[in-house]
């Protein structure tokens, strides 16, 4: 069906991520794919369908490759990865030099020129595939740190795209970037775009102070003047927040569902009926301070301040870039840590901590979500952390407290939480304290306050909010976009 008239392709619209919304389905009758649920499709899809839309990105699968394919109604385009890009340009540059360096170093970021390299071949696959499927005057979303080449590739080649990118991590602060040996030439390839958005105000303002001070660019406000002479060509970006959020509708439905209100009961009950069950999810990973939350829960418990009769902590870790050195440690000190506790303090029949080191579906895990009285969001740096928004949204009767991280992007907006500073592990002790001993009545107005956020708040408003300014800004680049 493709048209001959023009050289550039059918789709008006375009997702690039690193990953398509895919996996791998052995069973017959699924053609070999089934869709992974995400919020990011969840946000895009109602726009990929309605418009002629494409999803450019990898299967998952290295060193083979596969032909374009639709799946529920979405056109996927496949980019193929070797396994020596997966080595250096996805778990090296990506998730070894940048993923570390973006969250204030917690672990230190490695710098490897072959690594370098490869991102930079990765960056220019996906942005030919780009220019390959747009239509002409198309608008194009470029996601995440592992493709930041991308906007100023793109734009070179086709100029006449709407090219937006989003940051879904922390943009960190210049004196951090600046270690990057090529942080100039992601600052370019970022600044392809004609919006680049962040998950806080913090991160544009780090990126723009970055731009300033490595490219000597003017910025106002939020408005980046990219000049003539420079290696891009003169035009305008802007750099401002766009908080992600989460797909609340379809979570408050769930957590309306009989079946799973009744395995929440049940989950209770597995763990022994305690008065307080506590909960942390979260993927295993550095940044998300399992570490130190099991720190305070233990001594915690050794204190007497708390009861292993009273109460038990769920700890789920989705397995996580476990071919990574740095991840192996962290699952060892995790598992030594709850191995510890365990030891210390649980009897026959009574655990402290439950720990499960696997992946759930959307049903159980709101399941878990229901049955938790206090839910521990303690990472040392995250880009905003769904896991708090959506226990908000599954506590229909506004019962159930929020221990949060005051360096999660999500703390700007859950206000009604219990702020922590995860490194202070006598303050974290405190939160969790002040959260099991809250009194009901401020539970319930602290929870609705932080309800009502993320339900006028949802995932696919997100969305329209940043394709309508991409638009806007593309068709009149000096105008004003009114929060
Ligand atoms: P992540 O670092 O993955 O995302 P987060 O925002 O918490 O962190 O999202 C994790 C998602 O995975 C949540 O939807 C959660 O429910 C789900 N999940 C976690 N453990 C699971 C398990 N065991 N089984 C099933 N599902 C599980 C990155 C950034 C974040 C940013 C998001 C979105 O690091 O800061 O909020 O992207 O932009």
């Amino acid at each position: 069906e493709t048209t001959t008239e023009s050289a550039y392709g059918d789709s008006d619209f375009v997702v690039v991520a690193n990953r398509l919304p895919v996996d791998r389905d052995p069973a017959e009758e699924s053609q070999g794919w089934r869709t992974s649920p995400g919020g990011l499709v969840t946000a895009v899809a109602p726009v990929m369908k309605s418009q002629e839309g494409a999803w450019i990105g990898w299967t998952g699968v290295p060193d083979v490759d596969f032909d374009p394919f639709t799946i529920d109604g979405m056109h996927l385009v496949p980019v193929t990865l070797t396994s020596e890009d997966v080595l250096r340009y996805y778990e090296g540059f990506s998730n070894a030099t940048l993923w570390p360096l973006y969250h204030d170093v917690i672990v230190p970021p490695e710098f490897h020129r072959t690594w370098w390299d490869s991102y930079v071949q990765v960056n220019e696959r996906f942005a030919a595939k780009v220019a390959e499927v747009a239509a002409e005057g198309a608008t194009v979303w470029v996601h995440d740190y592992q493709l930041q080449l991308v906007p100023q590739l793109v734009r070179r080649m086709r100029p006449d795209l709407a090219i937006g990118f989003f940051n879904h991590i922390p943009f960190p602060p210049f004196e951090l970037f600046a270690q990057l040996p090529w942080r100039d030439e992601i600052l370019r390839g970022l600044l392809g775009a004609d919006l680049v958005g962040f998950q806080r105000p913090a991160d544009a303002a780090n990126f723009r102070r970055a731009v300033r001070g490595r490219l000597n660019f003017t910025t106002k406000g939020s408005t980046v003047a990219v000049p003539a002479g420079d290696v891009l060509s003169a035009h305008t970006v802007r750099a401002e927040a766009f908080p992600i959020s989460i797909d609340t509708p379809y979570l408050e439905e769930l957590a309306r569902d009989p079946k799973i209100i009744e395995r929440a009961r049940q989950i209770r009950e597995e763990v022994g009926n305690p008065k307080v069950v506590m909960l942390g999810v979260d993927r295993m990973d550095y940044t998300k301070g399992i570490r130190h939350r099991l720190k305070a829960f233990g001594e915690l418990l050794s204190e007497g301040k708390l009861d292993i009769e009273d109460i038990v902590l769920i700890q789920i870790a989705t397995p996580s870039r476990e071919r990574l050195e740095q991840y192996k440690i962290i699952r060892h000190d995790v598992e030594l840590a709850v191995g510890r506790i365990n030891g210390e303090q649980a009897e026959v029949g009574s655990i402290a901590v439950h720990y499960l080191h696997h992946s759930y579906p959307r049903d159980e895990m709101t399941a878990f979500f229901l049955a938790s009285d206090v839910m521990l969001v303690t990472a040392l740096r995250d880009g905003m952390n769904l896991v708090a928004k959506e226990y908000v949204a599954c506590r229909g009767s506004d019962d159930g407290a929020l221990v949060l991280s005051e360096f999660t992007g999500a703390a700007d907006q859950l206000t009604g939480a219990v702020m922590v500073n995860p490194h202070d592990i006598g303050n974290l002790k405190a939160g969790i304290l002040d959260a099991v001993q809250m009194d009901e009545k401020t539970r319930a107005r602290r929870m609705k306050q932080m309800r009502k956020k993320v339900s006028t708040d949802t995932v696919s408003i997100w969305s329209k909010k940043f394709l309508a300014e991409l638009e806007a800004i593309h068709t009149n680049p000096e105008a004003i976009i009114p929060d």
